[in-house]
Protein backbone atom coordinates (compact mmCIF):
# COMPACT_ATOMS: atom_id res chain seq x y z
CA UNK A 1 0.00 0.00 0.00
CA UNK A 2 1.52 3.44 -1.16
CA UNK A 3 1.46 6.41 1.38
CA UNK A 4 -0.62 9.04 -0.01
CA UNK A 5 1.58 12.11 0.87
CA UNK A 6 0.58 14.81 -1.11
CA UNK A 7 0.22 17.19 1.67
CA UNK A 8 3.59 16.49 2.86
CA UNK A 9 5.09 17.16 -1.01
CA UNK A 10 3.31 20.49 -1.15
CA UNK A 11 4.50 21.98 2.09
CA UNK A 12 8.68 20.46 1.37
CA UNK A 13 8.00 22.34 -2.33
CA UNK A 14 7.36 25.28 0.13
CA UNK A 15 9.82 24.76 2.64
CA UNK A 16 12.85 24.31 -0.37
CA UNK A 17 11.85 27.93 -1.45
CA UNK A 18 13.31 29.41 2.30
CA UNK A 19 14.95 26.74 4.05
CA UNK A 20 17.93 24.69 2.73
CA UNK A 21 17.12 21.57 2.21
CA UNK A 22 13.55 22.40 3.20
CA UNK A 23 14.43 21.06 6.80
CA UNK A 24 16.01 22.73 10.00
CA UNK A 25 18.32 19.55 10.31
CA UNK A 26 19.95 17.93 7.88
CA UNK A 27 19.05 13.97 8.25
CA UNK A 28 15.30 15.19 8.43
CA UNK A 29 15.71 15.46 4.48
CA UNK A 30 15.47 11.27 3.82
CA UNK A 31 18.24 12.29 1.50
CA UNK A 32 19.37 8.92 2.36
CA UNK A 33 16.66 5.99 2.49
CA UNK A 34 14.57 8.25 -1.02
CA UNK A 35 11.46 9.88 -0.90
CA UNK A 36 10.68 13.27 0.62
CA UNK A 37 10.29 14.21 4.04
CA UNK A 38 7.19 13.83 6.02
CA UNK A 39 5.60 16.57 7.93
CA UNK A 40 4.46 15.89 10.88
CA UNK A 41 1.04 17.26 11.89
CA UNK A 42 1.13 15.90 16.01
CA UNK A 43 2.44 13.12 18.01
CA UNK A 44 0.44 11.43 20.69
CA UNK A 45 1.88 9.19 23.18
CA UNK A 46 3.88 6.31 20.84
CA UNK A 47 2.68 7.97 17.23
CA UNK A 48 2.94 10.23 14.89
CA UNK A 49 0.52 11.51 12.63
CA UNK A 50 1.97 13.51 9.53
CA UNK A 51 0.17 16.50 7.58
CA UNK A 52 -1.72 13.95 5.41
CA UNK A 53 -2.94 11.80 8.33
CA UNK A 54 -1.20 8.96 7.97
CA UNK A 55 -0.22 7.33 11.45
CA UNK A 56 3.15 5.94 12.76
CA UNK A 57 4.32 3.95 15.40
CA UNK A 58 7.35 6.42 16.21
CA UNK A 59 10.90 4.37 15.94
CA UNK A 60 12.61 8.14 16.33
CA UNK A 61 11.44 9.59 18.99
CA UNK A 62 13.02 13.08 17.68
CA UNK A 63 15.99 11.47 17.64
CA UNK A 64 16.09 10.24 21.18
CA UNK A 65 14.47 12.75 23.61
CA UNK A 66 10.99 11.36 24.19
CA UNK A 67 11.98 8.09 25.77
CA UNK A 68 8.34 8.71 27.31
CA UNK A 69 6.53 9.24 23.97
CA UNK A 70 4.47 12.02 22.70
CA UNK A 71 3.55 14.99 25.55
CA UNK A 72 3.20 12.43 28.28
CA UNK A 73 0.82 13.84 31.06
CA UNK A 74 3.20 14.24 33.61
CA UNK A 75 5.64 17.17 31.38
CA UNK A 76 2.27 18.59 29.61
CA UNK A 77 1.40 19.59 33.42
CA UNK A 78 4.94 20.90 34.23
CA UNK A 79 4.74 23.08 31.08
CA UNK A 80 1.30 23.98 31.70
CA UNK A 81 2.38 24.89 34.96
CA UNK A 82 5.13 26.86 34.45
CA UNK A 83 4.66 28.41 31.25
CA UNK A 84 2.00 30.96 33.50
CA UNK A 85 5.24 32.54 35.71
CA UNK A 86 6.99 33.45 32.36
CA UNK A 87 8.73 31.36 29.73
CA UNK A 88 12.67 33.64 30.45
CA UNK A 89 14.00 35.52 32.91
CA UNK A 90 17.53 35.46 32.07
CA UNK A 91 18.32 35.17 35.91
CA UNK A 92 18.54 31.88 37.99
CA UNK A 93 15.44 30.06 38.88
CA UNK A 94 15.33 27.57 41.86
CA UNK A 95 14.53 24.74 39.66
CA UNK A 96 17.85 24.93 37.41
CA UNK A 97 19.03 24.25 41.07
CA UNK A 98 16.42 21.24 41.22
CA UNK A 99 17.85 19.95 37.70
CA UNK A 100 21.27 20.22 38.67
CA UNK A 101 20.81 17.95 41.87
CA UNK A 102 18.93 15.44 40.45
CA UNK A 103 21.61 14.78 37.71
CA UNK A 104 24.02 15.08 40.08
CA UNK A 105 22.48 11.98 42.68
CA UNK A 106 21.98 9.76 39.16
CA UNK A 107 25.14 10.55 37.86
CA UNK A 108 27.54 10.91 40.86
CA UNK A 109 30.60 11.53 38.84
CA UNK A 110 28.55 14.74 37.64
CA UNK A 111 29.69 16.74 41.00
CA UNK A 112 29.03 19.99 39.12
CA UNK A 113 27.55 20.93 35.86
CA UNK A 114 26.40 23.90 33.30
CA UNK A 115 22.94 24.12 31.38
CA UNK A 116 23.04 24.65 27.79
CA UNK A 117 20.76 24.55 24.75
CA UNK A 118 21.61 21.97 22.95
CA UNK A 119 23.98 18.84 23.10
CA UNK A 120 26.56 20.40 20.23
CA UNK A 121 26.99 23.64 23.14
CA UNK A 122 27.22 20.89 25.87
CA UNK A 123 30.18 18.82 23.50
CA UNK A 124 31.82 22.25 22.73
CA UNK A 125 32.26 24.13 25.97
CA UNK A 126 33.43 20.34 27.49
CA UNK A 127 36.49 20.63 25.10
CA UNK A 128 37.17 23.74 25.91
CA UNK A 129 37.23 22.91 29.42
CA UNK A 130 39.39 19.82 28.84
CA UNK A 131 41.90 22.15 26.86
CA UNK A 132 42.01 24.89 29.43
CA UNK A 133 42.55 22.22 32.47
CA UNK A 134 45.37 20.15 30.97
CA UNK A 135 46.89 22.99 28.83
CA UNK A 136 46.88 21.04 25.80
CA UNK A 137 44.53 21.00 22.66
CA UNK A 138 44.63 17.54 20.95
CA UNK A 139 41.66 16.04 21.26
CA UNK A 140 41.01 12.06 20.15
CA UNK A 141 37.66 10.99 18.78
CA UNK A 142 36.08 8.24 17.05
CA UNK A 143 35.32 7.60 13.82
CA UNK A 144 31.38 7.28 13.22
CA UNK A 145 31.12 9.19 16.63
CA UNK A 146 28.86 12.67 16.09
CA UNK A 147 29.41 14.99 19.08
CA UNK A 148 27.45 18.08 17.57
CA UNK A 149 28.75 20.42 14.72
CA UNK A 150 31.00 22.48 16.21
CA UNK A 151 34.06 22.84 14.16
CA UNK A 152 36.59 21.03 15.52
CA UNK A 153 34.86 17.75 15.63
CA UNK A 154 33.28 17.58 12.02
CA UNK A 155 35.78 14.91 10.90
CA UNK A 156 35.31 11.51 10.44
CA UNK A 157 31.55 12.06 11.73
CA UNK A 158 28.74 10.33 12.19
CA UNK A 159 24.65 11.05 12.04
CA UNK A 160 24.02 13.38 9.42
CA UNK A 161 27.53 13.15 7.95
CA UNK A 162 28.17 9.52 7.63
CA UNK A 163 24.43 9.73 5.95
CA UNK A 164 25.11 11.99 3.37
CA UNK A 165 29.00 11.27 2.91
CA UNK A 166 30.34 14.45 3.90
CA UNK A 167 33.69 13.18 6.23
CA UNK A 168 34.78 16.72 6.97
CA UNK A 169 32.60 19.50 6.84
CA UNK A 170 33.11 22.83 4.04
CA UNK A 171 34.21 25.73 6.28
CA UNK A 172 36.12 23.98 8.67
CA UNK A 173 39.88 24.99 8.09
CA UNK A 174 42.27 22.66 8.47
CA UNK A 175 44.22 24.07 10.98
CA UNK A 176 41.02 23.63 12.86
CA UNK A 177 40.67 20.02 13.02
CA UNK A 178 44.47 19.22 13.43
CA UNK A 179 44.08 18.84 16.81
CA UNK A 180 41.59 16.65 16.53
CA UNK A 181 42.68 12.66 15.73
CA UNK A 182 39.77 10.32 14.76
CA UNK A 183 40.50 6.43 15.79
CA UNK A 184 38.52 3.60 15.01
CA UNK A 185 35.57 3.23 17.51
CA UNK A 186 36.15 -0.20 19.41
CA UNK A 187 40.07 -0.60 18.79
CA UNK A 188 42.08 -0.65 22.08
CA UNK A 189 45.34 -1.50 19.98
CA UNK A 190 45.43 2.06 18.07
CA UNK A 191 43.89 3.70 21.26
CA UNK A 192 46.96 2.11 23.09
CA UNK A 193 49.40 2.65 19.92
CA UNK A 194 48.60 6.46 19.71
CA UNK A 195 48.85 6.93 23.76
CA UNK A 196 52.62 5.08 23.82
CA UNK A 197 53.73 8.15 21.23
CA UNK A 198 51.68 11.26 21.97
CA UNK A 199 49.66 10.63 25.17
CA UNK A 200 51.16 13.62 26.98
CA UNK A 201 49.94 15.79 24.70
CA UNK A 202 46.34 14.55 24.44
CA UNK A 203 43.95 17.32 26.25
CA UNK A 204 40.48 14.30 26.31
CA UNK A 205 39.82 11.45 24.01
CA UNK A 206 35.57 12.16 23.52
CA UNK A 207 33.10 8.96 22.97
CA UNK A 208 29.61 8.08 22.82
CA UNK A 209 30.06 5.21 25.72
CA UNK A 210 27.29 3.59 23.18
CA UNK A 211 27.67 4.61 20.06
CA UNK A 212 24.52 6.30 18.34
CA UNK A 213 25.80 7.78 15.57
CA UNK A 214 27.32 5.14 12.93
CA UNK A 215 23.67 2.80 14.01
CA UNK A 216 23.83 1.40 17.33
CA UNK A 217 26.80 0.02 17.91
CA UNK A 218 27.73 -0.82 21.71
CA UNK A 219 31.36 -1.13 23.55
CA UNK A 220 33.48 -4.09 23.23
CA UNK A 221 33.98 -5.30 26.95
CA UNK A 222 37.42 -3.92 26.70
CA UNK A 223 36.83 -0.50 24.87
CA UNK A 224 35.77 2.00 27.47
CA UNK A 225 37.98 0.43 30.16
CA UNK A 226 41.15 0.97 28.23
CA UNK A 227 40.26 4.12 27.33
CA UNK A 228 40.07 5.12 31.04
CA UNK A 229 43.37 3.76 31.84
CA UNK A 230 44.98 5.41 29.09
CA UNK A 231 43.65 8.83 30.21
CA UNK A 232 44.89 8.44 33.84
CA UNK A 233 48.13 7.36 33.34
CA UNK A 234 48.55 10.71 30.59
CA UNK A 235 46.84 13.19 32.50
CA UNK A 236 44.15 13.60 29.53
CA UNK A 237 40.54 13.98 30.73
CA UNK A 238 37.90 11.34 29.46
CA UNK A 239 34.31 12.58 28.33
CA UNK A 240 31.68 10.31 28.04
CA UNK A 241 29.05 12.39 25.30
CA UNK A 242 25.79 10.77 26.77
CA UNK A 243 23.61 13.13 24.66
CA UNK A 244 22.13 10.21 23.66
CA UNK A 245 22.58 7.25 26.62
CA UNK A 246 22.29 9.95 28.96
CA UNK A 247 18.75 8.40 30.87
CA UNK A 248 18.51 6.24 27.97
CA UNK A 249 20.24 3.08 29.29
CA UNK A 250 19.13 3.94 32.95
CA UNK A 251 19.50 6.89 34.91
CA UNK A 252 22.98 6.42 35.52
CA UNK A 253 23.45 6.54 31.98
CA UNK A 254 25.86 4.20 29.91
CA UNK A 255 28.77 4.84 32.69
CA UNK A 256 26.65 3.20 35.49
CA UNK A 257 25.90 0.15 33.04
CA UNK A 258 29.85 -0.38 32.48
CA UNK A 259 30.88 1.27 35.59
CA UNK A 260 33.35 3.14 33.91
CA UNK A 261 33.98 7.05 35.67
CA UNK A 262 34.23 9.74 33.20
CA UNK A 263 35.98 12.76 33.75
CA UNK A 264 33.10 14.90 32.45
CA UNK A 265 30.17 14.07 30.85
CA UNK A 266 27.73 16.03 28.31
CA UNK A 267 24.35 14.96 28.11
CA UNK A 268 21.04 16.78 25.97
CA UNK A 269 17.45 15.20 24.46
CA UNK A 270 16.48 13.11 27.44
CA UNK A 271 17.34 15.96 30.30
CA UNK A 272 15.16 18.45 28.57
CA UNK A 273 11.78 16.00 28.03
CA UNK A 274 11.66 17.17 24.40
CA UNK A 275 12.60 20.82 24.82
CA UNK A 276 16.14 22.26 23.97
CA UNK A 277 18.66 21.61 26.32
CA UNK A 278 21.98 20.51 26.86
CA UNK A 279 24.63 20.03 29.79
CA UNK A 280 28.40 18.96 30.85
CA UNK A 281 29.46 18.28 33.64
CA UNK A 282 31.83 16.74 35.84
CA UNK A 283 34.66 16.82 38.77
CA UNK A 284 34.19 20.06 40.76
CA UNK A 285 37.92 20.85 40.32
CA UNK A 286 37.29 21.19 36.56
CA UNK A 287 33.87 22.68 36.50
CA UNK A 288 35.40 25.23 39.05
CA UNK A 289 37.20 26.50 36.03
CA UNK A 290 33.88 27.64 34.42
CA UNK A 291 33.32 31.41 34.64
CA UNK A 292 32.50 33.03 36.29
CA UNK A 293 34.63 30.91 39.20
CA UNK A 294 37.03 30.59 36.85
CA UNK A 295 38.74 31.56 33.54
CA UNK A 296 37.10 29.15 30.86
CA UNK A 297 34.01 31.38 29.28
CA UNK A 298 30.82 29.87 28.31
CA UNK A 299 27.54 31.31 28.19
CA UNK A 300 24.10 31.24 26.69
CA UNK A 301 20.88 33.41 26.52
CA UNK A 302 18.44 30.52 27.22
CA UNK A 303 20.83 28.23 29.25
CA UNK A 304 18.84 26.45 32.26
CA UNK A 305 15.38 27.52 30.53
CA UNK A 306 12.57 26.99 32.84
CA UNK A 307 10.00 25.60 30.29
CA UNK A 308 12.94 23.17 29.30
CA UNK A 309 13.81 22.59 32.79
CA UNK A 310 10.65 22.18 33.99
CA UNK A 311 9.82 19.46 31.51
CA UNK A 312 12.95 18.10 32.19
CA UNK A 313 12.46 17.11 36.19
CA UNK A 314 9.18 15.51 35.23
CA UNK A 315 10.78 13.21 32.92
CA UNK A 316 13.44 12.48 35.36
CA UNK A 317 11.01 12.40 38.04
CA UNK A 318 9.31 9.64 35.68
CA UNK A 319 12.13 7.40 34.87
CA UNK A 320 13.40 7.55 38.64
CA UNK A 321 11.14 4.62 38.80
CA UNK A 322 13.29 1.73 38.03
CA UNK A 323 10.40 -0.38 36.25
CA UNK A 324 10.42 1.74 33.07
CA UNK A 325 13.33 0.85 32.67
CA UNK A 326 12.36 -3.13 33.48
CA UNK A 327 9.90 -2.79 30.80
CA UNK A 328 11.36 -0.81 27.90
CA UNK A 329 14.19 -3.80 28.18
CA UNK A 330 11.58 -6.74 28.24
CA UNK A 331 10.18 -4.78 25.20
CA UNK A 332 13.77 -4.46 23.85
CA UNK A 333 14.73 -7.75 24.11
CA UNK A 334 10.87 -9.08 22.94
CA UNK A 335 11.81 -7.13 19.63
CA UNK A 336 15.20 -7.89 18.66
CA UNK A 337 14.66 -11.67 19.31
CA UNK A 338 11.23 -11.60 17.00
CA UNK A 339 12.97 -9.06 14.36
CA UNK A 340 16.40 -11.57 14.35
CA UNK A 341 13.71 -14.33 13.59
CA UNK A 342 11.87 -12.47 11.04
CA UNK A 343 15.11 -12.04 9.27
CA UNK A 344 15.99 -15.37 9.21
CA UNK A 345 13.04 -17.06 8.01
CA UNK A 346 12.57 -14.40 5.06
CA UNK A 347 16.47 -15.26 4.66
CA UNK A 348 17.75 -11.86 5.14
CA UNK A 349 21.04 -11.55 6.64
CA UNK A 350 19.98 -8.17 9.18
CA UNK A 351 22.42 -7.82 12.22
CA UNK A 352 20.09 -6.40 15.17
CA UNK A 353 22.77 -4.41 17.41
CA UNK A 354 20.52 -3.11 20.19
CA UNK A 355 21.01 -1.77 24.00
CA UNK A 356 18.10 -1.15 26.33
CA UNK A 357 15.67 0.39 23.61
CA UNK A 358 18.01 2.04 21.02
CA UNK A 359 18.57 -0.61 18.21
CA UNK A 360 19.63 -0.60 14.80
CA UNK A 361 19.02 -2.59 11.85
CA UNK A 362 22.22 -3.19 9.31
CA UNK A 363 21.82 -5.83 6.03
CA UNK A 364 25.08 -7.39 6.45
CA UNK A 365 25.58 -11.02 7.72
CA UNK A 366 28.67 -9.70 9.34
CA UNK A 367 28.56 -8.30 13.26
CA UNK A 368 28.80 -4.22 12.94
CA UNK A 369 31.55 -3.33 15.83
CA UNK A 370 32.50 0.02 14.30
CA UNK A 371 31.87 2.66 11.15
CA UNK A 372 33.98 0.47 8.71
CA UNK A 373 31.72 -2.64 9.31
CA UNK A 374 28.90 -0.21 9.56
CA UNK A 375 29.29 1.30 6.15
CA UNK A 376 30.02 -2.29 4.61
CA UNK A 377 26.41 -2.70 5.23
CA UNK A 378 23.88 -2.64 2.28
CA UNK A 379 22.38 0.77 2.57
CA UNK A 380 20.21 0.72 -0.74
CA UNK A 381 18.28 -1.91 1.40
CA UNK A 382 18.16 -0.18 4.61
CA UNK A 383 16.33 2.37 2.66
CA UNK A 384 14.05 0.06 0.96
CA UNK A 385 13.40 -1.53 3.88
CA UNK A 386 12.91 1.79 6.00
CA UNK A 387 10.15 2.73 2.61
CA UNK A 388 8.38 -0.58 3.26
CA UNK A 389 8.11 -0.20 7.18
CA UNK A 390 6.59 3.57 6.47
CA UNK A 391 3.91 1.92 4.51
CA UNK A 392 3.47 -0.47 7.26
CA UNK A 393 3.02 2.39 9.59
CA UNK A 394 6.72 2.11 11.52
CA UNK A 395 8.64 5.59 11.36
CA UNK A 396 12.37 4.50 11.92
CA UNK A 397 14.62 7.35 11.46
CA UNK A 398 15.38 7.76 7.71
CA UNK A 399 19.39 6.92 8.25
CA UNK A 400 21.26 3.97 8.43
CA UNK A 401 23.53 5.56 10.60
CA UNK A 402 21.57 6.56 13.56
CA UNK A 403 19.83 4.87 16.13
CA UNK A 404 15.69 3.97 16.64
CA UNK A 405 13.68 3.90 19.71
CA UNK A 406 11.65 2.68 21.52
CA UNK A 407 9.37 4.63 23.90
CA UNK A 408 8.01 3.56 27.62
CA UNK A 409 4.11 4.37 25.99
CA UNK A 410 4.64 1.54 23.68
CA UNK A 411 3.21 -1.75 24.42
CA UNK A 412 4.13 -5.36 23.61
CA UNK A 413 1.63 -5.47 20.79
CA UNK A 414 3.03 -2.61 19.35
CA UNK A 415 6.58 -4.71 19.45
CA UNK A 416 4.53 -7.40 17.48
CA UNK A 417 3.53 -4.99 14.71
CA UNK A 418 7.11 -3.95 14.34
CA UNK A 419 8.43 -7.56 13.88
CA UNK A 420 5.29 -8.46 11.75
CA UNK A 421 5.95 -4.60 9.62
CA UNK A 422 9.45 -5.88 9.49
CA UNK A 423 8.65 -9.63 8.32
CA UNK A 424 7.18 -8.87 5.38
CA UNK A 425 9.09 -6.04 4.31
CA UNK A 426 12.45 -8.62 4.76
CA UNK A 427 10.58 -10.68 2.38
CA UNK A 428 10.04 -7.76 0.07
CA UNK A 429 13.51 -7.51 -0.02
CA UNK A 430 14.34 -10.60 -0.31
CA UNK A 431 12.41 -10.80 -3.49
CA UNK A 432 14.24 -8.28 -4.61
CA UNK A 433 11.08 -6.37 -5.88
P1 LIG B 1 22.37 18.60 19.40
O1 LIG B 1 23.25 19.81 19.18
O2 LIG B 1 21.76 18.07 18.09
O3 LIG B 1 21.32 18.83 20.50
O4 LIG B 1 23.28 17.43 19.98
C1 LIG B 1 24.44 17.07 19.28
C2 LIG B 1 24.81 15.64 19.65
C3 LIG B 1 25.86 15.44 20.53
N1 LIG B 1 26.22 14.19 20.90
C4 LIG B 1 25.56 13.10 20.43
C5 LIG B 1 25.98 11.74 20.87
C6 LIG B 1 24.47 13.26 19.54
O5 LIG B 1 23.81 12.17 19.07
C7 LIG B 1 24.08 14.55 19.14
C8 LIG B 1 22.94 14.80 18.18
N2 LIG B 1 22.31 13.64 17.63
C9 LIG B 1 21.74 13.80 16.32
C10 LIG B 1 21.22 12.46 15.81
N3 LIG B 1 21.86 11.33 16.31
C11 LIG B 1 20.67 14.84 16.32
C12 LIG B 1 19.75 14.81 15.15
C13 LIG B 1 20.04 15.91 14.18
O6 LIG B 1 21.24 16.26 13.96
O7 LIG B 1 19.05 16.45 13.63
Amino acid sequence: MTLSTQKSKMLFERALRVIPGGVNSPVRAFKTVGGDPLFIERGEGAYLWDVDGNRYLDCCGSWGPLILGHSPSEVVAALSERIENGTTFGAPTEIEIELAEMVTRFMPTIQKLRLVSSGTEAVMSALRLARAATNRSKIVKFEGGYHGHSDHLLSKAGSGLASLGIPNSAGVPAAITADTITLPYNDVQTVEALFRADGNSIAAVIVEPIAGNMGCVPPKPDFLPALRQLTERTHSLLIFDEVITGFRVGTGGAQALYHVSADLTTLGKILGGGLPIGAYGGRADLMDLIAPSGPVYQAGTLSGNPLAVAAGIATLKVLSDPKVYERLERMGNQLEAGLTAAAERAETPVQVNRMGSMFSLFFTNRAVTDYSSAKRSNTAEFARFHRKMLEKGVYLPPSQFETAFLSAAMTNSDMVHIIEAAESSFQFIARKE
